[in-house]
């Protein structure tokens, strides 16, 4: 940690939020940013942190100050050309942004989610019987990946031919949206086979008429976007729809694992599985950071930004900030966990969010029927991404009921 203020009212670090240190244990890190200020200045890269609750949450709502059209990774679009064709709901601000998350919203309606319940609780109950039948097993690829992969790609309409392409595909979207170090580098190297075909099945052509995907070329059909755009906005769910909700998986299994007295409590009370999941996004945030540009000089505590800086938004610090949270490094299923930033907030927070939750409740709530225990068999192993957080294994063994 190196928080000098440098002028009294700029404190600044020399803290990178995308070292492996970092990326390894951010927690004594998000301390240290927090504690130097409002906002601090990431001498490494010549950007802005905000890693307080309340400033994050400012940051994501005045969009008009702070755009996402610039991007919402380290890299500029207005100074440096983006590494794909920038996403239409993402990276736009309004009112670009609401024509194509009006299509989104709707392809991810309740009312949707509605129709894939029911096959979504039959998946579950076969895949936590068979984890049950295993006794012994990886949470991250038998579990975290397996689930997610079992019923997302279907909900969306995909051949089968391919998959395995899907997450080293966000993989690399997600490690994109860092600086240009070895992580991101490495990523957009190996990324044309993925990119290639992940374009590919955003056609028409190449989804089934009933699954979520055709649902956004249907809206092309009745005028709400443009056909041009319909498979850009395809990508958005290959994009967003899948490795967040596997790290989300992961976030909750490593939670229950880690605090048994949780586990005890959901598998008693299985109605807890929504906010067992809730609390997971919030302990460990599945999704750490995004980055803001601002549009106009702007002053954050005392420190006045000018026009067209980068701006780094902690979530996963804002989530721990004990200024917003009671006992914020204790996972708790009970907690009201409403107002957290893991989906993000504004405008932006996450569209797909009543899908992952839809995913995570059918699946927790079949799991707390089967299991009595579980627990860590061996040290889990991290996976390292500039904006995902997660693990890579996570040996466990499970006791049925
Ligand atoms: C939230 C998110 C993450 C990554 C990609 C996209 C969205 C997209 O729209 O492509």
């Amino acid at each position: 940690m190196n928080a000098t203020a440098e002028a009294k009212s700029c404190p600044t670090s020399s803290i990178d939020p995308f070292s492996h240190e970092f990326l390894t244990d951010p927690y004594p890190f998000h301390h240290d940013l927090r504690e130097a200020g409002p906002v601090v200045r990431l001498q490494k890269y010549g950007i802005w942190a905000v890693a307080r609750y309340e400033d994050v949450h400012r940051t994501f709502h005045d969009w008009q100050t702070f755009c996402s059209s610039r991007g919402v990774g380290m890299s500029d679009f207005a100074k440096e050309k983006p590494w794909r064709p920038p996403s239409l709901v993402l990276e736009k601000d309004p009112p670009e942004h609401e024509r194509a998350r009006r299509v989104l919203s709707k392809v991810l309606s309740p009312v949707v989610m509605k129709t894939l319940r029911d096959g979504f609780v039959r998946a579950a109950a076969a895949k936590a019987d068979e984890l049950v039948e295993r006794r012994e097993f990886d949470a991250i690829s038998d579990l975290a990946q397996a689930f997610p992969l079992s019923v997302f790609p279907d909900a969306v309409g995909m051949r089968q031919e391919g998959r395995e392409h899907l997450l080293p595909y966000a993989g690399t979207v997600f490690n994109a949206f860092g600086p240009d170090n070895e992580l991101r580098r490495q990523a957009i190297e190996r990324a044309a086979p993925h990119v290639q075909w992940v374009t590919e099945q955003c056609q028409r052509a190449n989804l089934a008429p009933d699954g979520i995907g055709a649902k956004i070329h249907d809206a092309a059909d009745a005028g709400e976007i443009t056909h041009e755009e319909a498979p850009l906005l395809v990508r958005s769910l290959l994009s967003a729809g899948l490795d967040t909700t596997v790290n989300g998986f992961g976030a909750a299994i490593y939670c229950v694992a880690r605090f048994p007295d949780q586990w005890s409590k959901l598998r008693k009370s299985p109605g807890l599985a929504r906010g067992a999941f809730e609390e997971a996004i919030r302990f460990e945030s599945p999704v750490q950071t995004f980055f803001r540009t601002t549009t106009r000089a702007v002053s954050i505590g005392d420190v006045e930004l000018g026009e067209g800086e980068k701006i780094l938004m902690l979530l996963a610090s804002a989530n721990r900030d004990p200024r917003k949270w009671d006992r914020p490094d204790e996972y708790d299923i009970e907690r009201r966990v409403s107002g957290h930033v893991g989906f993000g907030s504004g405008i932006h927070m996450c569209v797909g969010q009543l899908l992952a939750r839809l995913e995570a409740e059918v699946f927790l709530t079949e799991l707390a029927k089967r299991v009595n225990t579980i627990e860590m068999t061996g040290e889990p192993t991290r996976a390292y991404n500039n904006t995902l957080r997660g693990l890579d294994r996570l040996p466990v063994r499970i006791t049925p009921n």
